[in-house]
């Protein structure tokens, strides 16, 4: 089943399975959740400690529970905790990484990066448990082989990763999307088919003991939102 039941009356519909909260708890809970939320950080600095296959799982359910064009869940998330390949993805986003440092990035973006210390190197890529390689479904297939197309794709992945990162981060994990570019690299590395384009890598994993971060701050609420 992709987008949803169908029967010969029309679409299936069931009961929503919906918790309500009064005012108040609804105010504390929007806070708490704030709260720890606005302790997310992007973080570079990993343990090599191991984190378990079935955390790294729940995480990526609450990815796939993400709204997306018309339901087709055009994601798919490559997990992978096997050395060899993070050490061939390494290679390859740092081979990328070098050629955007030296050359390829221009003066105002090295700038703008300036304040977050980053450089070519990514020893993270090996250190950290895992790396989950996002890719947008740019197309799907019936079982007959006709394509389907994919509706708002990229906006639904970024829905999608949206919530992986807050479910990592949630289950007490740290996590870095990282992005070297062009990033077809992982398609190869990973076997992944060409109607697959890769979305970002997360880094996933315990922050080393003693990490630290940049110190950046976020906007205001009133620097990001209008009511009106
Ligand atoms: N991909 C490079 C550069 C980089 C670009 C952006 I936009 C960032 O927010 C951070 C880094 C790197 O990972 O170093």
């Amino acid at each position: 089943m992709a987008a949803g039941r169908e029967s010969t009356e029309g679409p299936v519909f069931v009961p929503l399975d919906f918790r309500g909260f009064d005012a108040a708890e609804m105010q504390q809970r929007a806070a708490d959740f704030q709260a720890e939320m606005s302790r997310r950080r992007t973080v570079r600095d990993f343990s090599d400690r191991p984190v378990p296959r079935e955390l790294i799982e729940a995480c990526l359910r609450t990815g796939g529970s993400a709204p997306s064009g018309a339901n087709l869940q055009p994601w798919h998330f490559v997990a992978v905790s096997n050395p060899d390949l993070k050490r061939q993805i390494r290679i390859g986003a740092e081979e990328e990484e070098r050629e955007f440092y030296e050359q390829r990035a221009p003066p105002e973006w090295l700038e703008a990066l300036a304040p977050l210390g980053t450089d070519a190197n990514k020893p993270f890529l090996e250190t950290a448990p895992w790396l989950i390689a996002v890719f947008v479904r740019r197309w799907g297939e019936r079982p007959d082989g006709k394509k389907v197309k994919h509706y708002y794709a990229v906006e639904s992945v970024g829905l999608a990763t949206g919530l992986v990162i807050a479910a990592v981060h949630h289950a007490g994990l740290a996590s870095l999307t990282h992005t070297p570019s062009p990033m077809n690299f992982l398609n190869r590395i990973l076997g992944r088919p060409d109607s697959e384009r890769p979305f970002l890598l997360l880094v996933v994993g315990h922050p080393a003991d003693g990490a630290q971060v940049p110190d950046i701050g976020r906007l205001s609420l009133e620097d990001i939102a209008t009511f009106s």
